[in-house]
């Protein structure tokens, strides 16, 4: 098969995109002025540009392309699966293979007794399922007040009004009437920023008795659970301090309370292990899963629950699915994905090979002027800018100013690296090889050097009061 590279001119795409596309999170007139960047086709890390420009794909596309972009076999298994049974449902007494197949696959590389699926289309909806799941089980155990769930500010966990009311983002709290009922937030283990005088781990100590203090303030009788990404993605790449999640765990585990590890992000090799509850060493009631569950080849996500609130669950009719729960494509597409993260021996090629080479380079960074802290667990990394190194200063313009002429000089020179705020972060495919890996560092540092020289020309060179 050949691919399409036989498409409208540039220009012409930009303009129907402006016209009749409206694009997530993204100002509308602001982009159509501009134009899109137009992706046409991608191979392994490196994506190409409808002006035949090839970009070196450090997020992975939106966190999820792990095995990389252009394996045949993931079009072959979805196509031999459209031939065979394109959908069918699995709400009325009804199941099929690759639903069943992929839930018996997750169940093993799931630690502890995470054996059992329900499904999703993405992580937004898995999330959703979360909050009724959490809220019928307790219920079912004859406590329906516990209906709160506790959560974390600049948290993500999806765009849907259910999910959002879990994320703790401001900016999406604003618009649309959110949160919904029942769901707290606490301060996030975010040391850098907000860690002021405190060593890390006092610090990250103190954030988690938060979760303590919050429980205790509403009444232990009313929390459900408590929803955490492992390590924060969309956040800014978060890694807590060491001393965060043993503290959460004690919590959980004294007020048997849920604790819902949601690894859209981190699951699926991205921290070097299967999953980010692993490399943290917590032991969740509960995990989200998308993205990397099928590369992002097929939209998949899902909730994996443990044995305990399987039994509860399993004693009620739970109201709630979706018309593509389970869909057999994305199933499919998601087996054959898992199959080969594992007999490539990804997951473990990361952790042994690629993980420790990537760390240090990538720690190289933090000698850069504008680099206060270059940190990264697995294959997920993050850049703190800074306009004063030793102050740990935050600019005085406002947030993201500096982040986004950084993601502007990247993008100029053929690396897609994200901004958050000022923060710049990387997920590449799990896939990138030495070589790439190189690159990536070599594009960043000369973005990096150009971003500086811009950010001192225009005079936000300056730490905020
Ligand atoms: N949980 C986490 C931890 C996520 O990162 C979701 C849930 C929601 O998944 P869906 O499949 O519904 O999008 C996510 C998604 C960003 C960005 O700007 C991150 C996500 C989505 C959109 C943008 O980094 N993560």
């Amino acid at each position: 098969m050949t691919a399409i590279t036989n498409h409208l001119p540039t220009a012409e795409l930009q303009a129907l995109d402006a016209a009749h596309h409206m694009h997530p999170f993204t100002h509308g007139d602001g982009l159509n002025k501009k134009g899109a960047r137009i992706i046409t086709r991608a191979r392994g890390v490196t994506l190409t540009d409808s002006d035949g420009n090839e970009i070196l794909d450090a997020m992975a596309g939106l966190w999820c392309v792990n095995i990389g972009y252009g394996r045949e076999e993931l079009a072959e298994v979805a196509a031999r699966q459209m031939r065979e049974l394109p959908y069918y449902n699995t709400f009325f007494q009804t199941s099929h293979v690759p639903a069943i197949a992929l839930a018996n696959r997750l169940a093993e590389l799931a630690p502890g007794d995470l054996n059992h699926v329900f499904y999703a289309g993405s992580g937004s909806e898995a999330n959703d399922t979360n909050i009724r799941m959490v809220r019928t089980y307790w219920a079912e155990k004859g406590q329906p007040e516990r209906t709160i769930i506790i959560a974390r500010k600049n948290g993500y966990h999806g765009s849907s009004m259910g999910s959002a009311s879990l994320g703790g983002m401001a900016g999406m709290h604003a618009q649309g009437g959110m949160p919904i009922p029942d769901i707290h937030h606490i301060d996030q283990p975010h040391w850098y920023a907000e860690g002021g005088d405190m060593d890390p781990d006092a610090f990250g100590l103190a954030r988690a008795r938060q979760l303590e203090e919050k429980i205790e303030e509403l009444g232990a009788h009313r929390v459900g659970a408590f929803i955490a990404e492992p390590v924060q993605g969309a956040g800014g790449v978060i890694i807590p301090p060491d001393s965060y999640w043993p503290e959460i765990q004690r919590i959980c585990d004294k007020y048997g309370i849920l604790l819902i590890a949601d690894e859209v992000i981190c699951g699926f090799g991205r921290t070097g292990n299967w999953f980010g509850s692993q490399t943290m060493g917590i032991r969740p009631d509960i995990m989200t899963i998308a993205k990397g569950l099928s590369s992002g080849y097929a939209p998949i996500g899902g909730s994996i629950v443990s044995d305990a609130v399987a039994e509860v669950m399993n004693g009620c009719e739970f109201n709630h699915g979706y018309t593509y729960s389970g869909h057999p494509v994305a199933c499919a597409v998601a087996l054959e994905n898992l199959r080969i993260l594992d007999e490539e021996g990804i997951v473990t090629r990361v952790a042994e090979e690629t993980v420790p080479y990537m760390k240090e380079k990538w720690e190289s960074l933090a000698a850069h002027p504008m680099v206060g802290e270059a940190r990264i667990v697995g294959l997920m990394g993050s850049l703190a800018l800074t306009p004063d190194k030793g102050a740990r200063a935050k600019f005085a313009s406002e947030p993201g100013t500096v982040g986004y002429i950084c993601r502007e000089r990247c993008f100029a020179n053929n690396l897609v690296m994200r901004h958050v705020g000022d923060r710049m972060i990387i997920s590449p495919p799990l896939v990138i090889s030495k070589k790439e890996i190189d690159t990536l560092i070599e594009r960043a540092w000369r973005s990096l050097d150009e971003a500086e020289r811009q950010v001192r020309d225009e005079g936000l060179m300056k730490a905020a009061a």
